[in-house]
C-alpha cells in the first residue's frame, strides 16, 4: 500500500497541525496522543515517510525503537510508571487508523487499566 503524504502525522511533522511535542532527534519525533488511554500516552514516529512497520527500513525501525526505549525510561522516571506497554498496529484490519508508522507508549501503574 502506498504512503499518503496527507496523513495526520505527516501534517504534524510539517507543522500544519498542532501537537504537544515531547521530544525529537534527527530521525524521530514524539508527541502526546490526542485520545490518551493512559496518563502520559504518547506516540513515537519516524520523521521520514513510512506507512507502517511492514513498510519500514531497518534504519527507520532501529531509530524508532531507540526512541521507544528512551521514552520508556523517561515515563518510568518522570511519571513514576512501574512499567510500559508498547503497541503498534499495521493496516486497518490490524487496528491501524493513521497510516504513518507509530508506536504507542503507554505508561502503566499497578491496578490501573488502560482506558478504551
Ligand atoms: P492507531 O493508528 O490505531 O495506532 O491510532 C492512531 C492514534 O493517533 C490514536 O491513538 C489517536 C491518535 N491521533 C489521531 N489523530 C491525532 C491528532 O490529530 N493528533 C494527535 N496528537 N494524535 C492523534
Amino acid at each position: 500500500m502506498a504512503y499518503d503524504p496527507n496523513n495526520i502525522f505527516a501534517k504534524i511533522l510539517r507543522g500544519e497541525i498542532p501537537c504537544e511535542k515531547l521530544y525529537e532527534d534527527d530521525e524521530t519525533f514524539v508527541f502526546m496522543d490526542i485520545m490518551p488511554r493512559a496518563d502520559g500516552h504518547c506516540l513515537v514516529i519516524p520523521k521520514t515517510p513510512c506507512r507502517n512497520m511492514l513498510d519500514a527500513s531497518d534504519a527507520q525501525l532501529a531509530a524508532c525503537l531507540r526512541t521507544v526505549r528512551k521514552m520508556g525510561h523517561a515515563v518510568m522516571k518522570g511519571l513514576g510508571a512501574e512499567g510500559v506497554t508498547v503497541q503498534q498496529f499495521n493496516e486497518a484490519v490490524g487496528g491501524q487508523e493513521v497510516f504513518h508508522l507509530h508506536y504507542h507508549i503507554l505508561p502503566r501503574h499497578d491496578g490501573v487499566r488502560l482506558r478504551p
